[in-house]
């Protein structure tokens, strides 16, 4: 398998995660976001995911594009161990709680959104920061109340083994701490994070730890 990655993108990240926690190994294809006008724009990239972001996988051909859809297809083609255990309500949990992330958080402070700010609408880094806190402290305060008021809560999001939920809140936990987001109100968020965090799979996945680190 070939992963067409950024080491700093947390959709990435993500699937990096899971392809650890499957122990699948996969060659690093670095796509650098910010050199050369992106080059997830170039027409060869395009050619493989029409929508210019990373991460696209190609799995000896087929090429899958959207993290999510990328995890869950990895989840069917090696199914242990599974990032989405349990009955029909828990996998409902677990994909609300990833949804919550990747989709009500993840895409309104992505890079060309930033850039929309910066250069359409001549927001000033005050402002940009600003609008990535705001969404991060929306967006965290109600993955902490998921956590917080379910018993299904565990070691991890779901349980106490790793999902797809897990995978999605360590890189969006990573994004929050590089731009200073204060996390002291989402206790869950950071206890469950740590503990991802102590293992391989998710260290050996983190923005540090990739070939393209800078
Ligand atoms: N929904 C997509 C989001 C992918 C995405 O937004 N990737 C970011 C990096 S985390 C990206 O490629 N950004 C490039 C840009 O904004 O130009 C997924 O989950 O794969």
């Amino acid at each position: 398998m070939k992963l067409y990655t950024y080491f700093r993108s947390s959709a990435a990240f993500r699937v990096r995660i899971a392809l650890n926690l499957k122990g699948l190994t996969y060659e690093t294809v670095p796509v650098h976001l910010a050199r050369s006008g992106g080059e997830q724009h170039q027409a060869t990239y395009r050619a493989l995911n029409p929508a210019s972001l990373v991460p696209t996988l190609d799995d000896e051909g087929l090429v899958l594009t959207q993290s999510l859809a990328i995890i869950e297809y990895l989840d069917e083609t090696h199914p242990q161990p599974s990032l989405l255990p349990g009955s029909p309500a828990d996998r409902a949990r677990i994909r609300a709680i990833a949804n919550a992330i990747a989709c009500d958080i993840h895409p309104i402070n992505n890079l060309r959104v930033l850039q929309y700010l910066q250069r359409e609408l001549r927001a000033d880094e005050v402002a940009r920061n600003a609008w990535y806190r705001h969404w991060i402290e929306v967006g965290l305060t109600a993955v902490e109340a998921m956590l917080s008021d379910d018993v299904r809560t565990g070691e991890f999001c779901h349980g106490d083994t790793p999902s797809l939920a897990d995978c999605c809140l360590v890189p969006q936990v990573f994004n929050a701490r590089r731009f200073n987001c204060p996390l002291d109100a989402y206790p869950n968020v950071v206890r469950i994070t740590e503990r991802c965090e102590a293992l391989e799979a998710f260290c050996l996945a983190s923005p540090a730890n990739q070939p393209d680190a800078e």
